[in-house]
């Protein structure tokens, strides 16, 4: 288990108004070599982040420490800016407005998936070389990503047609950024590409990871992309999730996808039909879970769950879909 004096620090310092304040400090990275906080003990919340300032601060996947690890990836917390049944109603319609406007029919819709989407690694090390994590491990987090979205481990899961490669890696040593802290600046000075560009930053945070969604791209191009733990990618360190999975559930939200637990027991849900209803998130592994009294079992063994990664082995066809249509209507 690691032991970071600041991890523990910003247990107790985490929280929105030091997020907010954070993102307008004057001490931020101008340059992958500046602004390097030398006083580690000062409270800076490394829990920085927000994906629309407008919105509440609402992460998941947080890997505080060892005891919150055994409590799965957060609870009933999110990865991405906080989205409410009417947003996500209004997010639907937009989206099959777009779709209509491109003349997306169902089939043209489905075969929209991107089969090559170039991805764009950041690794975020720290100044010593902490996380500086190998090309073959980014390769293999690359690999198998692109098991993940072929359905290759399970026959319940869904071929989505997404592929990804390897566009390229950049590396930065430089504390502050190592910790996503100041990540707003940082991502604006290093992302590449467009839309269409997958750009994943490497990242020692409370966090396995945060994504934003696709339909945010036009709002706030520059911070597009997944922040991904370091430690999370195939044989990392990081217990229960260390097969990459992280990243994989990071790329759903990228793509268009909401946990399954979205909305909680509620007919909307995820805006998924065939992931059945689920009243909260998962830990662990428990075959048989039903949370929520609509029909069928939780999903646990979906990627868009918080299960651990040995459990999670499938997107199903709706999800597929759905991320087709978002990637015609916002990243294609
Ligand atoms: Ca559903
Ligand atoms: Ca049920
Ligand atoms: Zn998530």
């Amino acid at each position: 288990m690691r032991t970071t004096p600041w991890r523990s620090l910003a247990l107790s310092a985490a929280g929105a108004t030091l997020a907010l304040a954070s993102l307008g400090s004057p001490a931020v990275a101008m340059t992958p070599s500046a602004g390097e906080v030398e006083n580690e003990s000062a409270p800076v919340s490394t829990s920085v982040d927000v994906e629309n300032e407008s919105a509440p601060v609402e992460n998941e996947c947080v890997e505080p420490d060892a005891a919150v690890r055994t409590t799965g990836r957060g609870g009933q917390e999110h990865d991405h800016r906080g989205i409410g049944a009417a947003e996500q109603a209004r997010i639907a319609k937009q989206t099959r407005a777009l779709l209509a406007r491109k003349g997306g029919s169902q089939q043209a819709v489905a075969a929209a998936a991107a089969s090559s989407i170039p991805v764009y690694v950041h690794v975020m090390a720290g100044k010593s070389g902490a996380g500086d994590v190998s090309n073959a491990q980014i390769q293999s987090q690359i690999d198998v990503m692109n098991q993940h979205f072929a359905g290759a481990e399970s026959g319940a899961a869904d071929d989505t047609g997404f592929g990804f490669t390897l566009a390229g890696v950049d590396r930065y040593y430089n504390n502050t950024w190592h910790q996503d802290r100041a990540s707003t600046k940082y991502r604006s000075q290093t992302r590449q590409g467009g839309a269409d560009a997958l750009n994943m930053w490497l990242v020692d945070f409370d966090y396995l990871g945060i994504a934003t969604f696709p339909w945010d791209y036009a709002s706030n191009p520059s911070i597009d992309g997944v922040r991904v733990h370091y430690d999370s990618l195939p044989g990392g360190g990081i217990g229960n999730y260390d097969e990459g999975k992280t990243a994989t559930h990071e790329v759903g939200h990228w793509l268009g996808l909401y946990h399954t637990f979205q909305g909680g027991c509620t007919t909307t849900n995820d805006y998924v039909d065939d992931t059945p209803a689920q009243g909260s998130a998962t830990t662990g592994c428990p075959a048989g879970a039903d949370t929520c009294s609509l029909p069928g079992l939780d999903p646990i063994h979906n990627y868009m769950d918080y299960s651990y990664d040995a459990c999670m082995d499938q997107f199903t066809p709706g999800q597929g879909t759905r991320m087709s249509q978002a990637w015609t209507a916002y990243r294609g």
